[in-house]
This record gives structure tokens, sequence and C-alpha cells, in this order.
């Protein structure tokens, strides 16, 4: 526990470093500023930037032009650019209003029973020998986030390799989680920015050097911000490796059903590593693919070798749980835990789930074939062959400010667009836009 403590601080110290303000300059600051006197314990705060991705919207809100167009965070927008409720989760929550037997209670730490099974089967699948087995320890976390940061502060505690290794380049919050869970970030080969594709033999020098026994963060489909995921055959040669390593896999599943239209497929990487009997974590969120983006609903599931030891892994989640905020939320679990249980409503869930899919994947076509016929300068092929919510376009950070500025398009500033939030009314604007930016700013 003491080293946990150390470890925290002297992440934290380097955190605050690297604003500029050292931890004992900080110490002092505040020893000297008593909360009686005028001036603010807080006066020495120098302004945080905004997040990178969630940032992007803040500067999008401001803007007053008609013609707007956020295009960063990763949020599914309908053809009339509005947000998207589903109608099976409009019907789950009529059903849970009208259901008096309910109440607000709270509920156990490590959340619904039901949902908590239910999210191990729809990522392992149904008939997984690690589910018949008992040996998954699954707890309710909040969304995605939440589940990749316990998951980290449980590694912190109870793994004795203390480095992850994230992809390059990556959702620019991973290596936050785990840096402030206290473990150390390293990062292996996975873009290469001249094929706009995978770098794996790069991925697989990179895995290969890594020390025995470390963690290995893996984006199980539509990898974010690239669209670049392996094929199924790099997929078991990663295996292979990993497992010949020793190295725990941890998968970040943000988008299951999102990439192909179907949940099975999209599932097969985790599946591969659990099929061999061998341990992993697995991060699920219920954000984009069930469209509960503000609910927060997601859980974390630890594949282990035997019941016995899953059961006290769970004993261990609860206390990484309880200090941080004691139980997860009731309603999206228990709408998620109403979709998966019904047949019904989950076949039309994965209707409605696999027309977002395909708007997506439409989208695609469309910029491609509205920048063919600009003609702008460039291979844009990689526009329909990227996979998932995201196009990782290629454009510099100059480019897109232009666009911004320009156009009133906002996107990350690394050129990744979130293709869910356009339409086919605005293909021609973004279009326009792209083409401008190539040509007229280098
Ligand atoms: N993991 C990956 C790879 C993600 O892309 C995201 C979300 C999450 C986890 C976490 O999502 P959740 O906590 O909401 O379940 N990425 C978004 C949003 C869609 C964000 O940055 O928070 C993105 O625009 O990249």
């Amino acid at each position: 526990m003491e080293a946990t403590a150390d470890r925290r601080i002297a992440t934290l110290a380097r955190h605050l470093e690297a604003s500029s303000l050292s931890y004992s300059q900080i110490n002092n600051t505040i020893s000297s500023s008593p909360t009686s006197s005028n001036s603010s314990v807080f006066a020495h705060l120098a302004r945080a930037p905004e997040d990178p991705i969630l940032g992007v919207t803040v500067a999008f809100n401001k803007d007053s032009s008609p013609s707007k167009l956020n295009l960063g965070v990763g949020a599914y927008r309908t053809e009339e650019g509005k947000p998207l409720v589903l109608n099976v989760v409009r019907q789950a929550e009529k059903l849970l209003v009208n259901d008096s037997s309910r109440n607000k209670e709270y509920i156990p730490i490590v959340g619904l029973a039901d949902f908590n099974k239910l999210s191990a089967k729809l990522i392992l699948g149904a008939n997984s020998p690690a589910i018949q087995e008992n040996r998954v320890a699954t707890v309710q976390c909040l969304s995605g986030t939440g589940s990749l940061r316990v998951g980290a502060e449980f590694l912190a505690r109870h793994y004795h390799q203390r480095t992850v290794y994230i992809t390059q380049p990556t959702w620019g919050n991973h290596p936050k989680v785990f840096a402030l869970a206290g473990l150390a970030v390293s990062t292996y080969r996975y873009y290469d920015p001249t094929t706009r594709g995978l770098n794996f033999q790069g991925l697989l020098e990179d895995l290969g050097s890594a020390p025995s026994g470390a963690i290995v963060l893996l984006h199980a489909c539509a990898h974010n911000p690239t669209g670049v995921d392996p094929t199924l055959a790099q997929w078991e040669q990663m295996r292979q490796l990993i497992r010949s390593k020793g190295l725990l896999p941890f998968f970040d599943s943000a988008y299951q059903g999102f990439a192909s239209g179907s949940l099975d497929r999209d599932a097969e990487p985790v599946r591969m590593f659990v099929a061999d009997g061998g341990e992993c974590l697995v991060a699920q969120s219920y954000a984009k693919n069930m469209g509960l983006y503000g609910e927060r609903v997601g859980a974390l599931s630890i594949v282990c070798k035997a019941a016995d030891v899953a059961s006290r892994v769970e004993s261990q989640l609860k206390l990484v749980i309880r200090p941080m905020y004691s139980s997860p939320p009731i309603h999206g679990a228990s709408i998620v835990a109403t979709i998966l249980k019904d047949r019904n409503m989950y076949h039309q869930w994965t209707i409605e789930l696999k027309e977002m899919a395909e708007r997506i994947i439409s989208m695609r076509q469309q910029l491609f074939n509205a920048l063919k016929s600009r003609g702008t300068p460039g291979d844009w092929s990689h526009i329909i062959k990227q996979i998932g919510m995201f196009t990782f376009t290629g454009l510099n950070s100059k480019q897109v400010a232009f666009m911004t500025k320009e156009y009133h398009i906002y996107m990350t500033s690394d050129g990744r667009i979130s293709m869910a939030g356009l339409s086919s009314r605005t293909v021609p604007h973004l279009a326009d836009a792209i083409h401008a930016a190539v040509t007229r700013v280098v």
C-alpha cells in the first residue's frame, strides 16, 4: 500500500512539474495562504488547457455560424444532424419508469448482477467456456473510461509488471488514465503515415521487445484515432506473440458493433484471446453502440484461469471501487440489462446498431466520391478503407485550423474526423473545405 502511495505522489509530482509548478512549490504556496486571508488559496493555479477532444465541442458551441459542423468528438448524429436516442432504449426506459416495484436504493459496489453477466456474454460470446467455468470477474463501471480506470488501478495494486504499452497513436485519454493510476506508459508502433495503414512489422518488433509480463492495451475494433484494424490473421500472430512473451492483454472495447455492424464479428479479436485459456482484461462501453453516452454505462471484465481466482479478483475490485465512487449508477445499466435479456429487444437493438454502422460506412463513400469529383489532390482511398467512427485524414494541424477558421468545421488537431457526425447534407461542405485546405495550405 505504501509503495502505491509513493508511486502516486511521484506521478502527481511529475504531472505538476509538467505544468511548470513543482510539488514543493505548491506545498509552500498552500501553507503560506491561510483560508482566512483575502487572497484565494487557489490563486497560484494556472489555467489548464481544454481537453484535446472535448475542448473541440467547447469551441464549436461558441461559434455562431449557421454552417458550423462538429466532427470532433465521436458522437453519432442522424442524417438531420441530431443526436439519436435508439427506439429500443426509449422502449426500455418506458418499461423501467412504469414498473412501480423499482426503487432507487444503492446497488452493490460491483453493480447490477444481471448487467454484469449479460455484458460478459455480449463481449465473450454466449458459449464462452470462461463464463461457463465462472472464471470471469465483471464489475459495472462508469462507461469505458471508468472501466479502464478501475482496471488500471487494480493492476497498479495487484500486478507485478507496472508498464503498459499503448498504440502510437491512441485515444488521447489512454496515457493519462494509466499514468494517473501509477503505471508507466510506453508505446508500440501501430500506424504508418506513409501507407495510412498498419505498421505490422513495427508492432511485432515493439511487442517482441517489451519486458515479459508487460500490459498491452489493445483496441478491440475500430481503432481510435486511425480507423486501422489488424486483420484476423494478424490478430492471430499478435496473440501468439503476446502469449509466448507472457504479456497481459487489456482490451478497450468502446465500439463493439460500430465497426462492421455485427456485435459478434467485432468481438472476434477478444474471443480469440479468451479461447486460448489465457488471462486478459476487457473494458466495455455502451456509449456508442447503445447511444448511452451521458448515462456512463460500461463494464470491466477480468478473465482468469480459475473460478476461485476470479472470485478473489472480484473481492479486490470492490476495494478499488468503494473509495472511488462507492457504487455505480442504476439507470443506464438497467436500460442495458432490460435490452440484453429480452430476445425481441435485443434483436431490435442489433437492427438499429447496424443502421448506424451502415450510415457511417455510406458517409465514407460519399466523402470519398465528393473529393474525387472535385479532383482534390491526393489518394483518398483510406477514407473508404478505414474502419469505425473515425477517419484519420492525414490533414495537418495548420490545415485543420484553416478549415475551422474559414469553413467552421471543427475536428481534432491531429486531422481526425468523426464520420458519425457527417450527413449527406454536410458532405459537400466538408469536401469543399478539405479541397481548399490541401490546395491552399501546406
Ligand atoms: N476508449 C476509446 C478508444 C474511446 O475512443 C473512447 C471515447 C473511450 C474509451 C471512452 O468512452 P466512454 O467513457 O464515453 O465510454 N472516445 C470519444 C469520446 C468518442 C471521448 O474522447 O471521450 C472520442 O471522441 O474519442
